[in-house]
């Protein structure tokens, strides 16, 4: 009988947490990108073999909300926590810990949850630096185990998922043996479009965009897709566009790509650009673009 439980990947924005969790499960669930507050909602990644189901939620990373998404974000984080068998707070090693990161860990020990921490990006930290770093654990109680990984280069994470799964505590499989995550194909499709308009555009811009899914058909061996990036201000609009519309005709190559990949089809894609004025304020629109309140949509 194989070993089941839930674990909640947690930590500041940027720390690396969606790296780490596509790392431990070897498939891309969920978006990376270099800029902050990427993944906006819970997405559980789950990893099956002979002895276990592991089911990991990856989470926004905390945040001063500005905004009702913003809200759902912090609320999606406190849900994660709840009944899980073990909370893995994951720090960017090359960043250092802050006092704030200890603070919140302390919060968690509270929970009598287990918390593992993984110190990540060793392959880009100095191991004279990284030790008077990890020297602060120490003085945090209720840190069962720390491990330090590179996700990015795959360094210690086998070590470190094999480690978690002494604190699974069910034993009732939670999904079939092939499945990778709740989330729908649909829900994967826009957030792979929206992860290529976070690397394509610079600045402001990528924080107030959501993608719309108007269509995703399969029709004569091929996906045929519709969707809409939604910014928050006219004047992000012709910045998407780029000149000429360059910079959605990069951003379109770059998302049909990767979605083929995922789908392992050939994929149509049509992208358009519309403003909606302060969207991430609006419930009708959270709503609509599945920032509501439990999953898939
Ligand atoms: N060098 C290095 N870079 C990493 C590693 N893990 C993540 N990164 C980079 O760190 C940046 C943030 O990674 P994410 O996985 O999106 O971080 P996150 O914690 O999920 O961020 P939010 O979703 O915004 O909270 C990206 O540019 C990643 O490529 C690592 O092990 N080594
Ligand atoms: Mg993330």
């Amino acid at each position: 009988m194989r070993k089941t439980g839930f674990i909640a990947i947690v930590g500041f924005a940027n720390a690396g947490k969606s790296t780490l969790l596509n790392a431990l499960i070897q498939q891309k669930v969920s978006i990376v990108s270099p800029k902050p507050q990427t993944t906006r909602d819970n997405i559980m990644g789950v990893w099956t073999d002979d002895d276990s189901q592991i089911v990991f939620v990856d989470t926004p990373g905390f945040l001063h909300s500005k905004n009702a998404l913003g809200d759902y974000m912090l609320r999606s984080i406190d849900n994660a926590v709840k009944d899980v068998d073990c909370i893995l707070v994951v720090i960017d090693g090359h960043d250092g810990i802050s006092d704030k990161e200890l603070s919140q860990i302390t919060k968690y020990a509270k929970s009598n949850i287990p918390i593992v921490v993984a110190v990540t990006k060793i392959d880009i930290t100095q191991p004279q630096r990284l030790m008077p770093e990890l020297s602060k654990l120490n003085e945090v109680e209720g840190i069962s185990e720390v491990y330090c990984v590179s996700a990015k280069r795959n360094k210690g994470v086998l070590e470190l998922k094999q480690a978690l799964k002494k604190y699974l505590s069910g034993d009732a499989m939670y999904f079939e043996e092939d499945d990778v995550t709740d989330k729908s194909q649909r829900y994967i499709v826009g957030e792979i479009i929206r992860e290529k308009v976070l690397l394509c555009c610079e600045n402001e811009i990528p924080h107030g965009i959501g993608i719309a899914i108007n269509k995703m058909q399969y029709e004569r061996n091929a996906w045929d897709i519709d969707a809409t990036v939604i910014v928050e201000k006219s004047s992000h609009k012709p910045i998407v566009l780029g000149k000429h519309g360059a910079m959605i005709k990069g951003i379109g190559t770059h998302a049909r790509e990767s979605i083929e990949k995922f789908l392992s089809a050939k994929v149509f894609l049509t992208l358009w650009v519309k403003v909606k004025e302060d969207w991430r304020n609006n419930p009708s629109m959270l709503n609509e673009l599945g920032y509501n309140s439990r999953k898939n949509y």
